[in-house]
């Protein structure tokens, strides 16, 4: 490619960029890249329950059910046969770190619901983990397009401190929802909360809207 061409491909890159960043844009509160409250960390810090599941990929497993179509159960090789996606987000988390540029590798959460087809009644999701950890999430919130479930952070298989096998990643809510070590999504019609729900956090818990206690 000529270089003036070239030149111009980084522009665009670099506008279009700016479009999905909100750049410049105004009376919008927190649209700058750092939540209300949040600062940022270089390190990623660890927070659980105290228990970390020792899982090899041959225990782990998924299963997929509740107000469903089609229920499903995934081995470690069922899921890793399943189209891949590539995704680098920010983190946030409800005490206050936020770490930026994750690149997170795993199966799309938009790629499991075309598997399952929620029930027309279904509009939760209970995540559920190999700790015994739950959170509950809005389907509007499990559906977005960056949301996965994730096997690699910055290329390298997920560390079992930060929920190898398996987490789910759902970078636009605060990090609590993000269930580590996952090993079952039930899909409800009721809301119902989690563990950190039913000791006082948000239900929803969106950064932007600082939604961290009820
Ligand atoms: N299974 C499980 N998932 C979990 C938790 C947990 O205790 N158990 N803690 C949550 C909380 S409060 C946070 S902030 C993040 C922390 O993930 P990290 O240790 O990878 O930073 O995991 C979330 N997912
Ligand atoms: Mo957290």
């Amino acid at each position: 490619m000529s270089e003036d061409g070239d030149r111009r491909d980084k522009l665009i890159g670099a506008k279009e960029k700016w479009a999905r960043d909100g750049r410049g844009l105004t009376g919008v509160p927190g649209r700058d890249r750092l939540p209300p409250g949040q600062r940022l960390t270089r390190d990623w810090p660890v927070l659980d329950l105290g228990i970390q599941p020792n899982l090899s990929t041959g225990e782990w497993s998924l299963s997929v059910g509740g107000a469903v179509e089609t229920p499903l159960q995934w081995t470690w090789e069922q899921f890793l046969s399943q189209p891949q996606s590539d995704l680098v987000t920010d983190i946030h988390c409800v005490t206050t770190w936020s770490l930026y540029d994750s690149r997170w590798t795993g199966v799309a959460s938009g790629h499991l619901l075309k598997l399952v087809r929620p029930r027309a009644d279904a509009r939760f999701v209970m995540l559920r983990s190999f700790d015994g950890y739950t959170t509950n999430v809005p389907l509007d919130s499990f559906a977005a397009d960056d949301v996965m479930l994730a096997h690699s952070w910055q290329g390298e298989p997920l560390t079992r401190e930060h929920g190898g096998p398996v987490r789910a990643i759902i970078p636009r809510l605060y990090f609590w929802k993000s269930a580590k070590w996952i090993r079952a999504i039930t899909f409800m019609e009721k809301d119902s909360p989690g563990y950190w729900e039913l000791r006082g956090y948000h239900d929803v818990g969106d950064p932007w809207q600082e939604e961290r206690y009820r």
